[in-house]
């Protein structure tokens, strides 16, 4: 799919919605943004059509394409970085009135749920973005508001270069983007490395929680409704514990649990090696990916930290 494409795809209709994933993340926002920047300045109204934006991308220019109300019809609905229409979430509903629908996405599992569909296995769909602009010889449409948006999804979505997913074309279409004057130093750490006073305290009482299983290869913390409340922290003010875990190199498999009832915790998995975590969290009712998942337990925090131990060591014994 080129520009063009999508250029015709929309011709005939005044009103053109740009959407994406439920809890949108880096890429999604990122990809939103910069191709609605981009039918703008080929004079095509383009909308953008997300909830919950979180407030990390307000440096972000495009956010004034956000819709409030939707109440347009015969309108022509384009699907970023969603692997399949549920994941649209309410803007499904949306996604079901249009008279056209397109869906450009780098999830290998999409689903093809539209009228055009464009799935390429690359870093992003900000990825995806920018080589649709080449294929048309549209690059000079890139300015440094639409070189930021893509480059946050590029970084977000290879955790700044970091993931196997980045290849040589993700970064040198990361050098055709920092020729445009963007700050991707501030990017970066807008994305990965600033975090409020409050949040920083609530790391602090999570690593004072840390300890490791008998034979130090699984690390564990928790914090409780009562700690979250000592700095006034919501779960989103915890969101990068898991990871630093992770990072904790004698351990093989890091494990964050947060209190969010009476007598119920939302689990995090991660894992950097062989072990999948994946397959522990399925265990337990959730899911995710084999380095990064997710589940809902009940019981107090031993009882659960016990059982997620076992669960880690049972596999461990099987792949040693
Ligand atoms: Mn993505």
């Amino acid at each position: 799919m080129n520009l063009q494409e999508i250029i015709n795809i929309c011709d005939g209709y005044k009103n053109i919605i740009i959407s994406g994933h439920i809890h949108p993340d880096g890429d999604c926002v990122g990809a939103c943004y910069a191709l609605a920047l981009i039918l703008h300045k080929k004079g095509i109204n383009a909308a953008v059509a997300l909830d919950d934006v979180p407030d990390t991308y307000d440096y972000l220019k495009g956010s004034n394409y956000l819709l409030k109300a939707i109440k347009k019809d015969n309108y022509v609905f384009i699907s970023l970085d969603c692997g399949d229409k549920e994941r649209l979430g309410a803007n499904s509903e949306i996604f079901d009135k249009a008279a056209v629908t397109v869906n450009i996405d780098h999830h290998i599992s999409n689903t093809k749920f539209a009228d055009y569909n464009y799935v390429s296995d690359v870093s992003s769909t900000c990825e995806i973005i920018y080589e649709i602009l080449k294929r048309s010889s549209a690059t000079k449409l890139l300015d440094k508001d639409i070189c930021e948006a893509l480059y946050t999804g590029l970084i977000y979505d290879t955790g700044a270069f970091k993931h196997s997913n980045t290849t040589k074309r993700t970064h040198e279409i990361a050098g055709e983007l920092i020729k445009h004057g963007i700050d991707f130093t501030d990017i970066t750490n807008r994305l990965f490395y600033y975090r409020s006073y409050k949040s920083l305290k609530i790391l602090g009482t999570a690593i004072k929680n840390a300890e490791f299983n008998t034979d130090n290869k699984v690390i564990f913390t928790h914090l409780t409704i009562d700690e979250l409340k000592e700095y006034d922290c919501a779960k989103k003010d915890t969101e990068s514990i898991v990871q630093i875990l992770n990072e904790v190199i004698e351990s093989e498999c890091a494990i964050f649990i947060i209190q969010n009832g009476s007598n119920t915790y939302k689990v995090s998995l991660r894992s950097r090696n062989d072990i999948d975590v994946c397959k522990i969290a399925k265990k337990f009712g959730g899911g995710g990916h084999t380095k990064a998942s997710g589940c809902t337990m009940s019981g107090n925090i031993t009882e659960i930290k016990d059982k997620l131990f076992s669960a880690v060591e049972e596999q461990i014994k099987d792949i040693i």
